[in-house]
């Protein structure tokens, strides 16, 4: 039976030793709760780092068997691995990068040391309980590199992993030395989750740019498999909140915190101490606000929860040295004897009592300059059980994606933040209590169990997408039965595609002539059945590069044939070209446009070209140009198809299956083979006989009955059977 292995770096409970005996405390955290539906289930677990330091043999025994009770084993860190993986490269090279404060980013090789070597440990521990089909699910930064070590054990495994955190510009990775390795590691995994768009984007470029993989609607081909990476924005425990926000221990805290502060708007701020949470920005939009407007003060203040944390690293310290001064000066400056602007609390607090802040409070101010998802909000808004309530919210925070209904942001716009308390403290009620529904609606709906349920359902259907190609994938007993019939057949045909197929892709197509090896197996393969090379490309060309070939030759996707035994191209097809000119100005005004784009004109068609193009600027405009063109293209019964780094305008007419239908009319021929690696190939696959091979190179979707890995297999293919 298979099962199911959650790791992160901190298991859900913390550790403590009480009087010599170890004590665990459950998190009470959302992710916790909503992956308590898995872990705690049949023979799953959750593995991780338990907390503390814990050196003694004896004293780690005890911790793992007391674990085992929670369905848990630990990962013991040591105190060194603590400061050089977690604080080090964890929090001083990731975090920072990740969350684009570069000028923090700590570039140590001991911490990259460190963070391999931790990496390993988790992943030791892992294949000292896993199975080789069991699941396993990472979390967050800290493990980048365990999916790949994962992989390489286990390779049947089910792997996947989600980020936490943003995942950032590939401006940003590129700074870090370490850049190839950590996006090798992620790439391990069957499923790559992020919170938002935005960072799901952000990664396939930068896979596209540092590791040179491509991607198709999110699906990566990584060596033999395909990865898929998706955006899963996670919810909260939703009626966690909304039941608490009413119990009787939230209701009298409530009641008690009211009374000591006496009739006051009340704007609540919870986070961890971190400069990416932009807490002196918000504090600051705050002290413009009393400045300006006298008429608030005495009548609104502000409840700021700082939880302590990362306190030993110096960026931290100095952050908390700046939001003391920053509150002790406002204070200072407009406190009264019965009003305090800032309730400031450098500690954290029993759930009850943050409930009670989150029901109590009118205003949400939640501004981080970079966040990943951020909870806070969602917590907030899921509290407010009488629907009234306002949220401001920060555009950098992935929850903003989600919460449009809230005043979104710049965080770094003080004056912006100050106007939103405004409008905020202003706001009408039925606006407010129309904006807080239907972020209600929202939050409720999109939990933190449905979240788990979305990403499993993911994970399962990319497996099954796997397994469909697998299960295409050319094998050798397939490879032996083909070259069985081939040698067996009277009358065989074989059509190839050229580019992409017998050849690699080159940056100057007028680079990807036939080498010599090819050209001895054409020869060969030609001495032992009719081979028609059947290419998009223009009869000058192809009749160049094969004109010593026995080959028959289709060009142009079927304008025209050339047979072995003729001098000259015959059309094969009716062209009509009248439709060029307008076409070729559209298409021109997009090459004037995109440095590196260029314009190739065939009989029957015209080609944009991009693989010249920077990377993104490409996609970008030849979508655009490819919206432009599907409008013109119906007024002259066209078709524009979207190739290998080309967007191409032809008659619908015309076509490789047409061409190659066409060929076969009146032979019977008892073996059958096509090759072919793209969308103009499709077609030849399809106007194939039933029993004939068609097989597609790469493993992207197809018509064809098999796939085949890239050029050299299908020489490899070639030469066994005329070998
Ligand atoms: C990372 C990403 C992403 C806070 N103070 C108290 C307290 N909390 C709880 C909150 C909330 C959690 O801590 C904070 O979660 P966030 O999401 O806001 O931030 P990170 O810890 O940085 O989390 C983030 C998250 O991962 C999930 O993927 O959203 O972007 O950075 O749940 O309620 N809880 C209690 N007392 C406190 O004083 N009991």
């Amino acid at each position: 039976m298979n099962k199911t292995i959650i790791v992160s770096n901190r298991l859900p409970v913390s550790l403590q030793l009480k009087s010599g005996k170890f004590e665990f405390k459950a998190s009470a955290g959302g992710l916790a709760t909503g992956l308590g539906s898995i872990y705690k289930q049949g023979e799953n677990l959750w593995i991780g780092w338990p907390g503390n330091a814990v050196e003694d043999r004896q004293q780690q025994v005890e911790v793992a068997d007391e674990l085992k009770k929670l369905k848990m084993a630990p990962v013991f860190l040591s105190k060194e691995d603590i400061e050089l993986y977690y604080e080090g490269f964890s929090n001083e090279t990731i975090w920072p990068a990740f969350h684009y404060f570069t000028q923090y980013i700590n570039y140590e090789d001991a911490y990259w040391e460190a963070y391999c070597a931790v990496n390993k440990k988790f992943c030791d521990a892992i294949l000292a309980v896993a199975e080789p089909t069991d699941t396993i699910w990472v979390h967050d930064y800290q493990l980048l590199l365990l999916p790949m070590m994962l992989r390489e054990a286990l390779p049947d495994a089910t792997i996947a992993f989600f980020q936490h955190i943003p995942f950032p510009s590939y401006e940003i990775i590129r700074m870090l030395p370490w850049r190839k390795q950590l996006l090798e590691g992620m790439v391990g995994a069957d499923l790559i989750g992020f919170h938002t768009y935005d960072d799901m984007r952000h990664f396939l470029s930068a896979v596209g740019r540092i590791l040179g993989l491509s991607n198709e609607s999110g699906y990566i081909q990584a060596d033999h498999r395909l990865v898929n990476v998706d955006s899963f924005p996670m919810g909260i425990d939703y009626d966690k909140f909304a039941q608490a926000a009413l119990s009787k221990k939230t209701l009298s805290k409530k009641k008690k915190f009211k009374d000591q502060l006496g009739d006051q708007k009340l704007l609540i701020t919870i986070d961890r101490l971190d400069y990416s949470k932009g807490i002196p920005q918000r504090i600051r939009a705050f002290d413009k606000l009393l400045e300006e407007r006298e008429d608030f003060h005495g009548k609104v203040s502000m409840i700021m929860v700082v939880v302590p944390s990362r306190a030993k690293v110096q960026s931290y310290m100095k952050l908390k040295k700046e939001i003391d001064t920053l509150v002790g000066r406002i204070n200072s400056k407009y406190s009264t004897l019965n009003w305090v602007p800032i309730h400031y609390f450098y500690r954290g607090f029993p759930f009850e009592e943050l409930s009670a802040f989150y029901s109590m409070s009118d205003i949400a101010l939640v501004t981080p300059l970079r966040d990943g998802m951020n909870l806070v909000c969602k917590e907030f808004v899921a509290s407010k059980t009488d629907q009234d309530g306002v949220l401001i919210l920060s555009e950098m925070a992935g929850a903003s994606k989600e919460l449009v209904d809230a005043i979104l942001v710049n965080p770094n716009d003080i004056l912006a933040v100050k106007q939103a308390i405004i409008d905020a403290l202003t706001m009408e009620e039925a606006e407010r209590k129309s904006r807080i529904g239907s972020m209600q609606a929202s939050l409720r709906r999109y939990d933190i169990f449905q979240w788990v349920d979305v990403f499993m359902d993911r994970l399962t259907h990319v497996k099954q997408k796997q397994q469909e190609f697998q299960s295409k994938a050319i094998d050798k007993p397939l490879i032996e039965e083909m070259v069985g019939r081939f040698r067996n057949a009277k009358r065989p045909i074989v059509f190839l595609d050229y580019d992409g197929t017998l050849v690699g892709f080159k940056t100057n197509p007028g680079d990807a002539y036939p080498d010599q090896e090819l050209l001895q197996i054409v020869d060969k393969l030609a001495s032992k059945c009719e081979v028609v090379l059947i290419s998009g490309r223009d009869k000058e060309t192809l009749g160049k590069w094969f004109e010593k070939q026995r080959v028959e030759m289709i060009a142009e996707h079927g304008v025209w044939l050339k047979k072995s035994d003729q001098e000259d191209w015959e059309l094969y097809a009716n062209v009509d070209d009248g439709w060029k000119e307008d076409i070729r100005q559209v298409m021109e005004y997009y090459v004037l446009r995109t440095p590196g784009a260029f314009i190739e004109e065939k009989h029957h068609s015209l080609v944009w070209h991009y693989r010249k193009v920077e990377s993104g600027l490409g996609d970008l405009r030849m979508r655009e140009l490819f919206s432009h063109l599907k409008y013109m293209a119906s007024g002259h019964n066209l078709q524009v198809l979207e190739g290998n780094m080309v967007l191409e305008i032809k008659r619908p007419d015309i076509n490789k299956g047409r061409a190659a239908t066409a060929f076969m009319r009146g032979t019977a021929y008892d073996f059958i083979l096509a090759l072919g690696d793209d969308w103009t190939d499709e077609d030849t696959f399809k106007a194939m006989p039933k029993d004939s091979y068609t097989i597609r190179v790469g493993y992207d979707y197809t018509q064809a009955n098999y796939n085949i890995k890239n050029p050299t297999e299908v020489r490899k293919l070639l030469s066994l059977m005329v070998s």
